[in-house]
């Protein structure tokens, strides 16, 4: 039986790579920050399970990282946690490094301290191409456009480096957006969904929303977390990008899911400055042609279901808030 570590346990990605983990046999740890209040609702249909262990830590205290590597010894380290929000990292740029970046390297460390043969998964993203045009792909430039991108791509070359200078099988995912009914309220898929699913229910009126030309390649996080697996499954290291191919305009998803909830997204969405960024990511659209070669992975669920899947799940969320 293999042990799996896992930071960003709680967060979207986290709880769904820890249920697909646990369903193959593996011991599953956790990484939880402390808060005031517990943050752990993605994982609390998992909290009796055997198999999974929390434990206290965070990316930004090393000495945390170092003896929680020590005493669980993993076989795979999968560094999902992050500061994950584009917009938000230019308001605290300073944590937002420190997490991603140096959070990286000081879980990279851990584990080249603890003298594991233990692989290592990180979670880079398509946010490290920023101004390069689509289709993106492994070749493609760098160009990040936030202090989250730049923080990723930082943490993506010490990956590399831990490859080359040491030998450790470490892997970068380059993803783009994957979403689900357990997204973060506060990203632009989610917004829109539980805000046509609130009016279509008549409890809100309008949702403000920021630029509504960006593109974005959206796709499933169930999938994508299947394609993490096989990532360290592989005989040799390698990074590969994960996408569906397809692009959509932030107006188009709102279309899709506002149409789905019965409604004219048009007489609902109004804009907001505040909402868009200092510097925009315009279009990221992947080539994810390598990870089907040669993981054999493929995303099945397009944006548009996408839409109507997460609209579904949202209405059922606010009928049974509305029961109570
Ligand atoms: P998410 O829902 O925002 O989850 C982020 C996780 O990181 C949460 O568990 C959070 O803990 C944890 N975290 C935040 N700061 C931390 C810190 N200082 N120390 C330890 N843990 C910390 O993000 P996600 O969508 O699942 O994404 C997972 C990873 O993939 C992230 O690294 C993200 O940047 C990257 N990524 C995501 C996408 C996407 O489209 N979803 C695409 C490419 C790459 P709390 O629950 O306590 O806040
Ligand atoms: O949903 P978003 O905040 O996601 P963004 O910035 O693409 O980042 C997500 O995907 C990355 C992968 O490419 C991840 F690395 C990252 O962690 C995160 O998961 O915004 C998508 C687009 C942007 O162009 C934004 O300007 O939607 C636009 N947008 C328009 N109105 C909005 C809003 N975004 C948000 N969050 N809120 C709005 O009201």
């Amino acid at each position: 039986m293999k042990t799996a570590f896992i930071t960003g346990v709680t967060g979207q990605d986290g709880s769904y790579l820890a249920e697909l983990l646990l369903g193959k046999g593996y011991d599953v740890h956790g990484l939880v920050r402390r808060s005031s209040t517990l943050n752990r609702s993605r994982i609390d249909h998992l909290h009796q399970h055997e198999r999974l262990h929390l434990h206290y830590g965070d990316l930004t205290d090393g000495v945390s990282l170092v003896n929680l590597v020590r005493s669980i010894e993993p076989d795979e380290v999968y560094n999902l946690g992050a500061m994950s929000h584009v917009k938000v990292s230019f308001e605290m740029p300073d944590y937002t490094a420190s997490t991603n970046a140096i959070g990286t390297l000081r879980l990279l460390e851990a584990v080249r301290a603890a003298g594991l043969d233990c692989r290592f998964y990180q979670a880079s993203t398509s946010e490290m191409f920023g101004s390069t045009p689509p289709p993106q792909d492994e070749t493609s430039m760098f160009h990040p456009r936030s202090p989250y991108g730049s923080s990723k791509l930082q943490a993506h070359w010490v990956t590399v480096n831990y490859r080359e200078a040491y030998d450790l099988f470490a892997v970068s995912g380059i993803l783009f957006n994957h979403e689900s009914p357990r997204r973060g309220e506060n990203f632009v898929t989610r917004k829109i969904t539980k805000a046509a699913a609130a009016i279509a229910a008549g409890v809100q009126e309008h949702v403000t929303l920021g630029n509504l030309d960006a593109v974005r390649d959206w796709g499933y996080a169930p999938e994508y977390v299947e394609g993490m697996w096989r990532m360290l499954q592989q005989d040799e290291p390698d990074d590969f990008v994960m996408a569906t191919g397809e692009g959509h305009t932030v107006r188009e998803f709102c279309d899709a899911a506002f149409t789905h909830a019965g409604l004219n997204w048009e007489e609902h969405v109004r804009y907001d400055e505040s909402f868009t960024r200092p510097s925009e990511v315009n279009a990221l659209i992947g080539d994810a042609s390598k990870a089907h070669r040669e993981l054999g992975w493929k995303a099945h669920t397009t944006a548009l279901d996408l839409a109507r899947l997460m609209v579904d799940a949202d209405v059922e969320e606010i009928n049974r808030f509305l029961a109570r």
